[in-house]
């Protein structure tokens, strides 16, 4: 196996760090963003770029998922949501001669950073089995290829078909589409990896998967807690609103571990108060609280709420208890019981910092709380997340003005993909309006998640990978499990904008297809088209790329999947009735020879297997529709969503002009709350935070101020005070005194982890210094994709599957 990349292209000993900052994006934030783009793009295309960034007729910003205000600056932009833009809309370019030029031995050598620096691709390419080189391929070779693949596969379901959130609406739709007339569910996606938690701890509680905030209500919020969130660097806009909030009373409470800059203070580099005055002070309190700490920090709040009440009365809404919920009673039993010992125990946090904190939500008139992976990546996050549920139900604090749930999403149309079915647990109600719209029958089995996807990969029952953007290799736990189970996949294709690790460790034989970006100009059959995105919120915009795309070569996501589709479901332009039909000639995977030779030459695999898909009703049992048609016009496309996910009557007209189509969202509407039993639920949720054997640290794994996920911008942590390198491990100074090691030394990370069967597993990451830092004692931080060597692939959360990227234990080791 070829070596692993990181260490080849840093230098260590040019790791510098100081003190942490206090204060979070200013002008030095502006000017960096400036230096990135002008470096990547030139400055007439900077200007040109990030003046149409998140603008009404501008492109959605690649950046994150936080929403947009109703009034916009000139320049909607930060620091961050730039660095994304200048590297989508970077002049370097990757094509034919950089693959002569580079053979994948030498690829696999160089780290993401090195790879995402060469530029964009420019056309397909292919990895012939056993070759040195990728080389070009046409379109119509390329999509040829991957269509007799397809066609080869005994069952759909040895084919996995991977979404990373940047995808549109509108390409996404199709995807799914082209994945369920093939036969399966297997859609995992980046979700899986990030906040699948908050769905299944949300839909299970409230019976929606997403927030129940607009921005509005966080502008109007009386108290808002951010847990587990670095909005700083992750999301940058939401510091203007945060401030906004600020300056209309509102109290802000920071829930972390580390002491993040963003958080603290904010300079807004849009108003001359940001400027000129030092910015606003954000967190009125900082809970530093130990990694996986958060339940008893949300039990904790229950249970002053609910000692107050028995005391003094006053605090709970009954109202709302008693008419939208249910549970209430054993879930209040329940928080009796637990004891301040261990909420404190589990916090890391005195008791009479949790009552101040349950005082700051008992005084409040309307609470949001605010989350991204801090929660969401813990093995116990899905019960965590409903205790934050509970806390809020309490007061009534669903439903009204200034008060909600509101998990901070990552990629910006990871909502979107979600809502119009990028999942591998589709509802039937979804599935039957698939069904009715495109007149065939979507599999109803469950399909692989992120990390069952990975375990069929490596145990060889999956025989094709596609991935819809994203840096499946990277992002995903266990690197190296990982690399041989991409390996053992007989033809891996990846769609995407720019070089990744996913390119260069694929299967035995691979294709790149180049695609468009957000920025991008999309001119498909003579007009150009827009696609569309949701935010965090459920909010409904259009994007619009104006620049020149990088080659003429590239086609959409949406033309890409459009062709796939025709190729392998095949149509004819037009039947006697003027109705599209289906070409009777071995089309797809399920044509009768196939199903035939299934059902006579069982191998022993299948034997084995789950059962089978049920046997279509007729032969041709693909989803029927004009798909060059689509491919000329995506506003066939939104027709078609507009007619199976509900919500989206008046597509079309609603995010005409820059207008915003706002998705119906029953618990923030009209508290009404789709679950088993109609109600809001309190749960009752066992006390779990993690133990720390002796000697060793528990290690988060988390980003840079210089990251976009896998794509790394480049090697400093402004806020954090580190510079020229990622390889560094934070600690604190106690905890390095303790364990006999020294600042600056450079160790090995080693994890430990007991598998199923008992047996402890370790996993090593080599060479991290040790940098002392106010973590709080026995926890630890680094960055991740370095880290995800160390993740287990089987150390998932409970009910979600989420890799437990913040919760990795592990000890350090002097090298020699
Ligand atoms: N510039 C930039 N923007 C991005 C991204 C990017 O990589 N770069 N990624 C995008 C994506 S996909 C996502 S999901 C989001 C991620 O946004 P974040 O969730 O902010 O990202 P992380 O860096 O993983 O940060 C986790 C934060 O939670 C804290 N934390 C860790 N464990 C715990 C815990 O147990 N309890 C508490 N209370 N806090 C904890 C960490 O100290 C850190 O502040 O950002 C999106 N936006
Ligand atoms: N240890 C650890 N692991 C984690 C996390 C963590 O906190 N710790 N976070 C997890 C989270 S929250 C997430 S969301 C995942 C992220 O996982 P992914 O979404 O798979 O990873 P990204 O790095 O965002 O993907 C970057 C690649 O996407 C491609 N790309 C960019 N824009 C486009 C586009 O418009 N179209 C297409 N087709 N391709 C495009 C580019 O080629 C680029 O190289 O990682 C997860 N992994
Ligand atoms: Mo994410």
């Amino acid at each position: 196996m070829a070596k692993r990349a990181p260490t080849v292209d840093i230098d260590e000993s040019k790791v510098r760090h100081s003190g942490t900052k206090k204060v979070a994006v200013g002008v030095p934030a502006v000017l960096h963003a400036l230096q990135i783009a002008n470096d990547q793009m030139g400055v007439g295309r900077s200007i040109q770029t990030l003046l149409r960034v998140n603008q009404k007729d501008g492109f959605d910003c690649p950046g994150c998922a936080w929403p947009e205000e109703d009034k916009r600056h000139i320049a909607e932009f930060c620091e961050n949501g730039a660095k994304a833009v200048a590297e989508e809309a970077t002049l370097r370019r990757v094509g034919a001669d950089f693959f002569a030029a580079h053979s994948l031995a030498e690829l696999q050598l160089h780290d993401d950073w090195w790879l995402g620096q060469q530029g964009r691709l420019t056309e397909p390419m292919i990895l012939d089995e056993g070759a040195a080189h990728y080389r070009p391929i046409s379109w119509d070779d390329a999509l040829g290829e991957i269509a007799s693949a397809l066609r080869a596969l005994d069952d759909p379901d040895e084919a996995v078909f991977y979404t990373s959130g940047r995808t549109s609406n509108e390409a996404a739709f199709l995807y799914q589409l082209l994945v369920r007339g093939l036969g399966t569910n297997n859609l995992p996606d980046c979700s899986n990896m990030c906040h699948e938690s908050s769905g299944s701890a949300l839909t299970e509680t409230i019976g929606i998967g997403k927030g129940t905030v607009s921005i509005e209500d966080v502008h109007e919020a009386d108290l808002l807690i951010v847990a587990g969130q670095n909005p700083g660097t992750n999301h940058p806009r939401m510091l203007s609103a945060l401030e906004k909030a600020k300056r209309n009373g509102a109290t802000i409470i920071a829930v972390n571990p580390l002491p993040e800059a963003g958080l603290m203070r904010f300079e807004n580099p849009q108003t001359v108060r940001g400027v000129a005055f030092g910015g606003t002070k954000l967190a009125d309190q900082f809970v530093q609280i130990r990694l996986g700490g958060d339940q008893a920090l949300f039990q904790a709040i229950g249970k002053h709420l609910l000692e107050v009440e028995s005391r003094d009365g006053g605090v709970l809404d009954h109202a709302f208890i008693a008419e939208h919920t249910s549970g209430f009673e054993a879930y209040s039993q329940a928080i009796a019981q637990t004891s301040w010992s261990e909420l404190v125990a589990a916090t890391g946090v005195p008791e009479k910092t949790l009552r101040r904190v349950g005082e700051a939500v008992r005084t409040s008139k309307a609470t949001i709380v605010c989350w991204a992976m801090g929660l969401t990546q813990h093995k116990h996050s899905v019960a965590m997340l409903r205790d934050v549920v509970n806390a809020l139900l309490l007061q009534g604090n669903i439903g009204r003005r200034g008060a909600g749930l509101c998990p901070v999403r990552g990629h910006s149309n990871v909502q979107g993909d979600r809502t119009v079915g990028i999942y591998e647990k589709p509802s039937v109600r979804f599935l039957d309006a698939l069904d009715r719209e495109f007149a065939f029958q979507a599999p109803r089995e469950h399909g692989y998640d992120t990390v069952q996807a990975i375990r069929a990969m490596r145990d060889g029952s999956v025989r094709f990978f596609m991935g819809m953007g994203g840096n499946f290799v990277s992002a995903t736990p266990d690197t190296e499990v990982v690399e041989a189970a991409m390996r053992n996949v007989d033809l891996t294709v990846q769609v995407s904008t720019k070089l990744n690790r996913s390119h260069v460790v694929a299967g035995t034989r691979a294709i790149i297809l180049p695609t468009l970006g957000r920025t991008d100009r999309d001119s498909r059959g003579g007009k150009e088209q827009r696609v569309s995105v949701e935010d965090s919120m459920g909010a409904v915009h259009s994007s619009r790329g104006r620049l020149a795309p990088p080659s003429e070569e590239l086609l959409s996501e949406v033309a890409i999947v459009a062709r796939l589709c025709a190729l392998v479901f095949g149509t004819v332009p037009e039947s006697v009735d003027g109705s599209v039909r289906p070409v009777a000639v071995g089309t797809g995977i399920r044509d009768l020879e196939a199903i035939d030779r299934a059902q006579v030459e069982r191998s022993p695999r299948e034997e084995t297997a789950t059962p089978q898909v049920p046997a279509p009703e007729h032969p041709l049992n693909v989803p029927q529709a004009d798909w060059a048609a689509l491919e000329a016009d995506y506003a066939l496309i939104r027709a078609h969503i507009q007619n199976v996910v509900p919500g989206f009557d008046d597509y079309e007209k609603r995010i005409d002009k820059g207008g915003t189509l706002f998705l119906p969202n029953g618990p923030r509407d009209a508290r009404t709350f789709a679950t088993v039993d109609g109600r809001a639920r309190f749960t009752v949720n066992v006390l779990e935070y993690p133990r720390i054997p002796r000697g060793r640290l528990l290690l988060q794994t988390l980003r840079s101020h210089d990251q976009y996920n896998t794509t790394i911008y480049g090697k400093d942590d402004r806020y954090r005070g580190i510079r020229g390198g990622r390889r560094v491990v934070l600690v604190n100074a106690k905890d390095i005194q303790a364990l006999g090691f020294a600042e600056d030394e450079i160790v090995d990370l080693v994890s430990e982890w007991t598998g199923p069967d008992g047996v402890v597993q370790e996993r090593r990451a080599e060479e991290f210094r040790v940098v002392a830092y106010r973590t709080p004692r026995g926890n630890a931080a680094a960055y991740y994709p370095e880290t995800n060597v160390l993740v287990p692939l089987d150390s998932v959360a409970d009910v979600s599957g989420t890799p437990t990227s913040k919760s990795v234990v592990v000890r350090l080791e002097h090298r020699e």
